[in-house]
C-alpha cells in the first residue's frame, strides 16, 4: 500500500466517516466451457482460467486500493459443483485480504444458492457470508452498515425489499441484492423489484448483481450492476468491469454526502463479435487484407490483455464459393496472423456472404443443378419425412453428448425442428456450391 493516497488522510482517523468498498458479482467460477466453437486447446485453456485470474486481480486492485471492503453480489460460483481448485483459490485470496484488513461481503444468487463451498468451506473470519433471511453487518473501522440477503434456492418470484432492515441514521447504508430488477413476476423469478423501490428505500448504495451488462440508475440513491467482470462466451462481449466506489459523508462546511465511482477493467479475454462486409471484393488476398485490417483495429481498441473474435462474413461477392469450400484455409491464414499480431484469437469464422452470380454460375455449367436445386428447395425442405428423420438422427446423437451441452441442440421438438431446418438449408447450399464450383476450380488449377 502506498503512503501516498490520496486517502491516507482518512486513514489516520479512524473511525472515520465514509468508505471505499469495490463491488462486483456474476464471476461465474468453474463455469463449464459454453461454446462448441472453442476447440483451440490453447484458446479453451484461456478461456478456462480467466474467471478464476479475475478473481484474483479483483483481489490484487482491493489491496493496491487499500480499500475497506470487497462487496460480491451473488453468481460468485456458476454452480454447486466446484472444484477443489476453486475451493483452495478463494480460500488463499480471502487470506490475501485478511492480511491487508480488508473485509469481504458476499451474498449468494440464484447460481451460486446451493454452492456447498460457500455453506461448508470454513472461510478467514474476514469473509461473511449473508444468511437467507436478511441480516445488516457493520463494517469496522467506517460508519457503514452493509445489508445483504442470500438467495436460498434457485427461483425466488418474490421481491426480496420487504426483508432488508430500514436505513440506520448516521450510517452510510448499503445494500447487498441479486436481482433480475424490473421484470414481472410471471416471467422473472429473480427477486424481481424496481428501481424506483430501490431508489426510495433510504440507502445511499445498492451493490447488485445478476445482470451481466454494466448499468448504473437512481436519483436519490446509486444503484449499481457492476457487469460480469469476466464474459464467459460471445454472448457477453465487451470489457469485464468492476466498480471502486468512494462515498463520502456529510463533512464539516456542511457538503452533502457524495459518491464517486470508478470503472475498472480486470477480465483478462475481451469477447467480441465483429460483422465484416466482402461486398467490395472480388480478389482472394484483398478481402484477407481488409478482415485482417478490422482484427487490428478491434484488438487496437478493445481494453482487455486477450481478444477473442468471432468473425461473421456477409455481403454479396463473387469469391463466396471459395470462402465456403476453402473456409478451413481462411481460418487458419487468420489464426497465422492473429498468433503474429498477439493476444488475439478467432473462435468462431461464420460465413454468410452470398454468391454475386450464383444463377449464371449454375445454370451455364451444369444444366442439373437448378433442377436439383428445385428438387431440395420444394420437395425436401420442410417435408415432414425430412424432419422426422433429421429428429432420429439429432437424438442419437444427443444421447453420446456430455449432459451440460445437450440444450445446445434444442430442448423442445419445435426448437429441434428449426435446429433441423437450418442444418438442411446449410447442407444443400455447401452441397450445391460444392457441385458448381468443385469441377471448375480443379480445372483452372490444373
Ligand atoms: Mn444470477
Amino acid at each position: 500500500m502506498s503512503l501516498e493516497t490520496e486517502n491516507n488522510k482518512h486513514e489516520l482517523t479512524p473511525p472515520r466517516t465514509g468508505v471505499r468498498f469495490i463491488h462486483t458479482a456474476d464471476l461465474h467460477l468453474d463455469s463449464p466451457l459454453r461454446s462448441l466453437a472453442l476447440r483451440d486447446p490453447a484458446l479453451a485453456q484461456l478461456v478456462e482460467t480467466a474467471t478464476r485470474t479475475t478473481l484474483i486481480r479483483i483481489v490484487d486492485l482491493c489491496i493496491d486500493e487499500a480499500v475497506d471492503a470487497l462487496l460480491i453480489a451473488g453468481d460468485l460460483y456458476d454452480s454447486d459443483q466446484n472444484s477443489m481448485h476453486t475451493a483452495a483459490l478463494l480460500i488463499n485470496q480471502m487470506r490475501r485480504l485478511q492480511k491487508a484488513d480488508i473485509a469481504v461481503f458476499i451474498i449468494r444468487g440464484n447460481h451460486d444458492s446451493q454452492a456447498a463451498i460457500t455453506k461448508r468451506l470454513s472461510l478467514p473470519d474476514n469473509v461473511h457470508v449473508f444468511n437467507t433471511r436478511g441480516e445488516s453487518v457493520k463494517l469496522p473501522n467506517t460508519n457503514a452498515i452493509i445489508h445483504g440477503i442470500s438467495f436460498g434456492k434457485k427461483h425466488i418470484p418474490e421481491s426480496l425489499l420487504p426483508k432488508f432492515a430500514q436505513p440506520l441514521a448516521d450510517h452510510i447504508n448499503i445494500g447487498m441484492l441479486h436481482t433480475s430488477l424490473n421484470g414481472s413476476a410471471q416471467h422473472d423469478e429473480y427477486a424481481p423489484c424496481t428501481v424506483t423501490e430501490l431508489d426510495e428505500f433510504g440507502y445511499a448504495y445498492w451493490a447488485l448483481g445478476h445482470i451481466h451488462k454494466r448499468s448504473v440508475q437512481g436519483k436519490e440513491t446509486t444503484i449499481v450492476m457492476p457487469g460480469i467482470p469476466q464474459g464467459r462466451d460471445v454472448g457477453e462481449t465487451g470489457p469485464g468491469t468492476i466498480s471502486l466506489v468512494c462515498i463520502n459523508d456529510e463533512d464539516d462546511k456542511g457538503d452533502a454526502q457524495s459518491i464517486h465511482i470508478e470503472t475498472h477493467v480486470v477480465g483478462p479475454a475481451q469477447f467480441e463479435l465483429i460483422e465484416i462486409n466482402l461486398s467490395p471484393f472480388k480478389e482472394w488476398n484483398e478481402a484477407i487484407n481488409f478482415i485482417q485490417d478490422k482484427l487490428k483495429e478491434l484488438r487496437n481498441k478493445s481494453f482487455a490483455d486477450q481478444l477473442i473474435v468471432r468473425i461473421r462474413l456477409v455481403g454479396t461477392t463473387s469469391l463466396h464459393f471459395k470462402l465456403i469450400r476453402d473456409n478451413d484455409l481462411l481460418v487458419e491464414v487468420l489464426k497465422e496472423y492473429c498468433n503474429e499480431l498477439g493476444n488475439l484469437w478467432i473462435e468462431k469464422l461464420q460465413c454468410d456472404t452470398q454468391t454475386a452470380d450464383s444463377n449464371n454460375q449454375v445454370s451455364t455449367n451444369h444444366d442439373a443443378l437448378p433442377d436439383l436445386s428445385n428438387i431440395i428447395e420444394n420437395n425436401v425442405m420442410g417435408s415432414a419425412l425430412a424432419r422426422q428423420q433429421g429428429l432420429k438422427e439429432i437424438e442419437l446423437f444427443v444421447k453420446k453428448l456430455p449432459s451440460d451441452v445437450k440444450h445446445l441442440f434444442g430442448e423442445t421438438e419445435q426448437q429441434r425442428i428449426d435446429i433441423i431446418d437450418k442444418l438442411m438449408r446449410e447442407g444443400s447450399s455447401t452441397l450445391l456450391q460444392k457441385i458448381s464450383y468443385g469441377d471448375e476450380s480443379e480445372s483452372t488449377d490444373a
